[in-house]
């Protein structure tokens, strides 16, 4: 098999967390199936060590100094011309080890867009009981408004052909960006879309998700998104 592999992360103040979450990354075993990988940081303009050291990584960096994480998504998916896109947070958190095997199941079972639920392997401390009834919260709106069949509308890793982009909109420059690539993914009828259960580890560095404010932001964008697009 051949293509270019994609992992676009964005970072905000991960100085900590950023190197083990590349070290995780599969490139010489991706490299080894046939595939070229680029690693590309958008940088919301850290304040600390973060580009610098996943530059030093071998990373490319580049800085996106609007604040917002669907608006770091939105500039990293424009910079990058790679065929299938993996994405994830730099908190250590995500299992980018699996990237080959979702690579390979996207590409074996023709699909176009993989979303992970952390919910089935939730490792100790990963996702407080507060977190985790507002994700059930979010996850039953978008089954109830939108007929979603996912369970975990709020995960960051997903494994997608960058033709999905040309198909559905993003417009959300926020948390509820994440919800909204599900929901547009999942409903469009030439989009081939499957969750896929994955652990989800205990994060490194300081918690950043304001949980009450981004809880209720992504609420509100569920209704407003069915109700008023
Ligand atoms: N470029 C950029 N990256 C951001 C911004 N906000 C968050 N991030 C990054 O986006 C990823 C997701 O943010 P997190 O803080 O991990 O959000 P979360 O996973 O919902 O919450 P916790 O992990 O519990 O803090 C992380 O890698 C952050 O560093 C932003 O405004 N700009
Ligand atoms: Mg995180």
């Amino acid at each position: 098999m051949s293509g270019s592999i994609g992992f676009v992360i964005p970072t905000l103040n991960e100085e900590e967390a950023i190197e083990p979450t590349l070290d995780t990354i599969p490139a010489d075993e991706l490299e080894a199936h046939g595939y070229t990988v680029e690693v590309l940081i958008v940088d919301g303009d850290s304040d600390d060590r973060t580009p610098e050291i996943a530059r030093k990584w071998g990373a490319r960096v580049v800085t996106e100094p609007r604040s917002g994480y669907g608006r770091a998504y939105k500039t990293g998916f424009a910079e990058t011309d790679a065929d299938v896109i993996v994405t994830g947070d730099a908190d250590g958190t995500y299992p980018f080890e699996l990237a080959t095997d979702l690579v390979q199941r996207l590409e074996q079972d023709d699909l176009d867009f993989i979303t992970t639920n952390r919910l089935a392997h939730l490792e100790d401390g990963a996702m407080t009981p507060k977190h985790r009834f507002g994700n059930w919260v979010l996850s039953t709106s978008c089954r109830v408004l939108f007929g979603t069949s996912f369970e975990d509308s709020q995960s960051g890793m997903w494994v997608f052909r960058r033709s999905v982009l040309d198909r559905i909109e993003i417009t959300d420059d926020g948390m509820p960006m994440s919800e909204e690539i599900k929901i547009e993914a999942f409903q469009h009828p030439d989009v081939g879309a499957i969750e896929v259960d994955i652990p989800y580890r205990e994060r490194i560095g300081e918690v950043k998700l304001e949980s009450w404010n981004d809880g209720l932001r992504n609420l509100t964008f569920l209704f407003e998104k069915r109700f008023t697009h």
